[in-house]
This record gives C-alpha cells, structure tokens and sequence, in this order.
C-alpha cells in the first residue's frame, strides 16, 4: 500500500470535520479525510491504473485544443456527445457514500487526471446547459494536494480564495457558487505526484 500522501489534517468546527466557507454567492463545505487515508490510498491506486483516460479536446476561438489533463465521464454522455462507460462497482460505492454525505443524487462523474505540475485547469465555471442553474457538484480528490482557487466573477473587490484539496478530500459547491464563481487549478512549477480529481454531477437528461 502506497505511502506518499500525508494524514489530512481535519478542521474541527466542534466535533465536525465539515468547515463551511461564508462569502457572497456562495456555498461551499469541504470535508478533509472523508475518504480516510488507506481506503483513499487503494481508491488512487485502483483508479489511477484502471480508469480509461483519454485526452479531452475542447473547443478555444476558432481552434480545437487538447486540454492539459486526461478525463474520463462515467455515467452519461459527456460534453462532447461521446458515451460514458458505465459506473464501476468501486466508483457507485463512493457515489453512495458522497449521497450519503450530501444528501444530493448524483447521475454523473467526470474523472480529471493531473499527471505532474504541468497539468491544470484554467478560470472557468461548469457549463449552465448540461446541469443546470445553480448545481450541486461534489468534488473528490485523491493524490497530490494541488490548490483549487475561487474568484468572484462580478464583484472583483472579493478575494480570491485558496483551498489546499487534500487525499480524502469532499468540496461540494452548491447554491449560487457556480454561477457567481469560477474556479481553476494551476500549473506548478514544482515536482507533483499524479492526482485525480471525482467530479460528481446531476446532469439533465436531454
Ligand atoms: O480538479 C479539480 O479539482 C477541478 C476540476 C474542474 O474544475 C472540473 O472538472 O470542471
């Protein structure tokens, strides 16, 4: 079993690990350790060697570009009209638990793999048509903690904000977040490990 990714720390608001962020427009709890360490270990491990990543070509201005990470949908067709694989055992038993959790129903999950530092994703928002205004999406991370930024996208007086997401670690942004805000990982000029991000989603049915 792999041992490269430290203990969470857990932030205790009481006696819950769940810390909720106050800011205009948004909603958004994070939950450090609610995969704990050895399960989040075999859950990277498994996902890492078994998922059937592939480029994501998206459309930029007049251009298709590739984007700096490899995907995988999960669930129902993904943005570009291809078919998702179907739920893998492993990935409905943590969708349960991230229901459980929430108390949201989730259809969909896009997988992003981060191979090094160079991988990223740049300022955007999740697109309105495929879930609708104002989503729930619960994130998953496993791997390399990388930084997810939030910026306002009206109001530039609101600080950016900065959350570390750990191994283990549940985001759920919910309400108004994806409206109002944008969110990005960036590149790293230093040496990073793989890290694989779960986005579980409530995609329409069309
Ligand atoms: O990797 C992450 O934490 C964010 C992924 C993301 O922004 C997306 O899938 O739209």
């Amino acid at each position: 079993m792999m041992t490269l990714f430290d203990d969470t720390e857990l932030f205790t608001s009481g006696n819950s690990p769940r810390r909720y962020y106050d800011l205009p427009d948004m909603g958004l709890m994070q939950y450090d350790g609610f995969i704990p360490k050895p399960e989040a270990d075999s859950y990277y491990e498994t996902l890492l060697r078994n998922t059937p990543w592939r480029e994501y070509r998206m459309p930029m201005y007049d251009k298709i570009v590739t984007a700096p990470r490899m995907v995988a949908w999960y669930g129902m067709t993904d943005e570009a009209g291809e078919n998702a694989v179907p739920w893998t055992p492993e990935l409905q038993v943590l969708r349960d638990r991230v229901e459980k959790e929430t108390g949201l129903q989730f259809n969909a999950v896009l997988l992003n793999l981060y191979r090094n530092g160079n991988d990223s994703v740049s300022w955007h928002s999740d697109k309105e048509h495929l879930i609708g205004q104002n989503p729930n999406i619960a994130s998953v991370t496993f791997g390399q903690t990388r930084p997810f930024r939030l910026r306002h996208k009206v109001d530039k007086s609101i600080q950016q904000l900065e959350i570390p997401l750990h191994h283990g670690t549940l985001l759920l942004m919910h309400g108004t977040t994806n409206t109002f805000w944008e969110h990005h990982i960036p590149k790293s000029a230093k040496e990073m490990l793989p890290r694989i991000n779960l986005t579980f989603r409530q995609l329409r049915r069309s």
